[in-house]
C-alpha cells in the first residue's frame, strides 16, 4: 500500500477532506479511492503502469482518483483543468494514456478525442458502488506520477516520480517543518504541479492533517476561510501573496484587524516556487504577522533547500538542503565552487525524479556521469544561506509560479499563418515575476488583439504573451542568433 494511503488507515474518523461545503473523513477517502481503484482494474490483478489521465477540479474527487490510480498500479498524469485543447491532446499522446478520468463539465472538451483514440473515458461522479477487490501490492521502484514541466526544449518534458521518489519528498518537509494532524491546510494552488500535490496535499494527508480546497483562486474566498479560524497552515507562491497584500489593502481598519488576529494563530506560511521578493516579505510580515518561509523546489526534485522552521529565515534567501537531500555548486566544469562564488545547483537523493517520459537523451543531459541533477539554477552561498542568482538559460521564464519555455510559446506563434519569425523573453514584473512578451515579424494585416487572442486558444492563459511589438526584423548577432536581451530592453 502507498505511505500516504497507509497513514489514512489510522485516523479513520478524522477530517481528511473539506471541499464544496462538505467534510469526508479519512475512512471514507480511503473507501473511495478503494472503490475507485477496484473500477480502474475492471477485473485485472494490477494496471501494471498504464498511465491514467485525470482532469478533476481540486476537491475530495480529485485525491479519490489519485489515490485510486495508485492503489491499482497505474500511474497518474494530473491535467491543468484550465488548459485548452492542444495542451491536453499533447499529454495524452505523450504519456499514451489508456485511461482518462474526468469531472463531468469536462464532458463536452475531451470526449471526442478519448474516442477517435480508443482511450476509456470515466465520467468521475457517475460510477456505481462496487465491492472492493484485493488490490495490487506496490513496490516503491514502480512508477507513481507523470508531471509536465517546460525546459529548455520546446515541447514540455514528462517527469517521472516513483513511489519511493514521492515518499522521500513528503518525508523531507513533513519532518523539516514539522507537519502534524493538527495541520488544516488551505490548498488554493492548482494541482498539476509539485507545489500543490506534494507540500499542501499529499504531505498535510501523509501525517493525517486536513486539507480544505477552494474552487478557483480569489484573494475574497482565501481571506473569508482564514477568518473562520479553523485554517493554520498556507502556502503559495510569491504572485499569491501579492496579490494577498493587494487585497489586504483594500479592507477597512476593522476587517484588517479580524484578518490579522486570524492569521496570527497559523503556525506556518511558506512561499516557494519563484523568487520571493524582499518587499513581498516585508509586506506579508506587516500584514500577517510571519516571516515567510522561503524554499527552493523543482518539479524534478520536489523540494531542495529551505530556509528554517525554527530560526532566521533570511530574506532574499533559500535556505540549506532540506534532509535527505544533497547539494553542491558546480562550475562549467562540473568542479565544486568555493564558498561565496556562484555555481549551478545540482542535487542527488532519493527525492530526484527516475527519468523524463520516453526521452533518454534528455534525461541523460541533465544528470551528470556521476548522479547529480543539473538544475539549471545557479547560486551562491553567504553565511550558511543560499541565494539564487539566476538562471543558465534565458529561454526559462518563471511567471506567477509558473516555469515556462520561451521557446515552447515561440513555436505555436510561429505556426500562425501571418507569423513570419518572432522571439519571446520574461521581463521583470513586480507581480508576476517576470511577465512574458514577444516580439514578432508578421505579415501584413496581423492585428496583436487578434494574435492575442488566437495564442489563447492554442496555450494555457498563463503561457501567453501579456504584450507584443510588432517588428520589421529580430536583433541578431553575427552568427545570427537572437540577441535576447535586446529584446528585454526593446520592452523596457
Ligand atoms: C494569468 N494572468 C496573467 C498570468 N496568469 N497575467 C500575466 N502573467 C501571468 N502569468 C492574467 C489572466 O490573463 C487574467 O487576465 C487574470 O490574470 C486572471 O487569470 P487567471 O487565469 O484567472 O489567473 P489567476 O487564477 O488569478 O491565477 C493567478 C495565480 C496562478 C497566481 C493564482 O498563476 C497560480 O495558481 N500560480 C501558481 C502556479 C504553481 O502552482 N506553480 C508551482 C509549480 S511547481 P485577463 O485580463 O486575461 O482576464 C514549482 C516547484 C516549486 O515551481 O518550487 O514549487
Ligand atoms: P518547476 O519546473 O515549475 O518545478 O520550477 C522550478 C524552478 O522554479 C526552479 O528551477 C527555480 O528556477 C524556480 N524556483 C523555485 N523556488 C524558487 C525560489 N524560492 N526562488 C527562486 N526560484 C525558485
Amino acid at each position: 500500500m502507498h505511505a500516504i494511503t497507509e497513514a489514512a488507515l489510522n485516523q479513520s474518523d478524522k477530517i481528511a477532506i473539506i471541499a464544496s461545503g462538505k467534510s469526508f473523513s479519512y475512512k471514507t477517502l480511503l473507501q473511495a479511492s478503494q472503490q475507485f481503484a477496484t473500477h480502474l482494474l475492471d477485473g485485472r490483478n494490477d494496471l501494471d503502469g498504464a498511465r491514467v489521465a485525470f482532469m478533476v477540479d481540486p476537491g475530495f474527487d480529485y485525491v479519490k482518483v489519485q489515490w485510486g490510480i495508485w492503489q491499482a498500479g497505474a500511474v497518474a498524469v494530473p491535467l491543468c483543468v484550465t488548459h485548452p485543447l492542444p495542451s491536453l491532446q499533447y499529454v495524452l499522446e505523450d504519456t499514451g494514456a489508456t485511461i482518462l478520468v474526468i469531472s463531468p463539465q469536462y464532458h463536452d472538451l475531451l470526449a471526442a478525442h478519448a474516442l477517435e483514440h480508443s482511450i476509456q473515458l470515466i465520467v468521475v461522479d457517475r460510477l456505481p458502488e462496487t465491492t472492493v477487490v484485493v488490490l495490487p501490492q506496490l513496490d516503491s521502484q514502480r512508477n507513481a506520477m507523470i508531471l509536465y514541466t517546460s525546459g529548455t526544449t520546446n515541447k514540455p518534458k514528462g517527469v517521472v516520480t516513483t513511489h519511493a521518489n514521492i515518499a522521500a519528498q513528503i518525508n523531507s518537509i513533513t519532518s523539516a517543518w514539522q507537519y502534524a494532524p493538527t495541520d488544516h491546510a488551505l490548498c488554493v494552488l492548482p494541482l498539476h504541479h509539485v507545489h500543490g500535490i506534494i507540500n499542501v496535499v499529499s504531505a498535510t494527508l501523509s501525517i493525517g492533517g486536513t486539507v480544505e480546497f477552494v474552487a478557483s483562486f480569489s484573494v475574497e474566498d482565501i481571506f473569508s476561510r482564514f477568518l473562520k479560524g479553523n485554517i493554520n497552515v498556507f502556502m503559495a507562491v510569491p504572485t499569491i501573496y501579492f496579490k494577498l497584500i493587494a487585497g489586504f489593502e483594500l479592507l477597512d481598519v476593522e476587517a484588517k484587524q479580524q484578518l490579522k488576529n486570524a492569521m496570527k494563530k497559523f503556525r506556518l506560511m511558506v512561499c516557494g516556487s519563484a523568487a520571493l521578493p524582499v518587499s513581498v516579505m516585508q509586506q506579508w510580515e506587516q500584514v500577517s504577522g510571519h516571516v515567510l518561509l522561503e524554499r527552493y523546489g523543482m518539479t524534478e526534485i520536489g523540494m531542495g533547500i529551505s530556509n528554517p522552521y525554527i530560526g532566521f529565515r533570511k530574506p532574499g534567501a533559500i535556505g540549506t538542503p532540506l534532509p535527505g537531500v544533497e547539494v553542491r555548486l558546480v562550475d562549467e566544469n562540473m568542479q565544486p565552487v568555493i564558498t561565496g562564488e556562484a555555481g549551478e545547483i545540482q542535487i542527488k537523493g532519493e527525492n530526484v525524479f527516475k527519468e523524463y517520459w520516453n526521452k533518454p537523451d534528455a534525461t541523460a543531459n541533465e544528470f551528470t556521469s556521476d548522479g547529480w541533477f543539473k538544475t539549471g539554477d545557479v547560486a551562491v552561498v553567504e553565511e550558511g544561506y543560499y541565494r539564487i542568482l539566476g538562471r543558465s538559460s534565458v529561454d526559462i521564464i518563471k511567471s506567477g509560479g509558473y516555469k515556462l519555455s520561451a521557446l515552447e510559446i515561440e513555436e505555436v506563434l510561429r505556426s500562425h499563418d501571418l507569423v513570419d519569425d518572432c522571439a519571446v523573453v520574461g521581463i521583470a514584473d513586480e507581480e508576476w515575476g517576470e511577465l512574458v512578451v514577444a516580439a514578432v515579424v508578421a505579415k501584413a494585416g496581423l492585428e496583436q488583439h487578434q494574435l492575442n487572442q488566437w495564442m489563447r486558444t492554442q496555450m494555457p492563459t498563463y503561457k501567453t504573451p501579456r504584450k507584443y511589438l510588432m517588428v520589421k526584423e529580430l536583433p541578431r548577432n553575427a552568427m545570427g542568433k537572437v540577441v535576447k536581451n535586446e529584446i528585454k530592453t526593446m520592452f523596457q
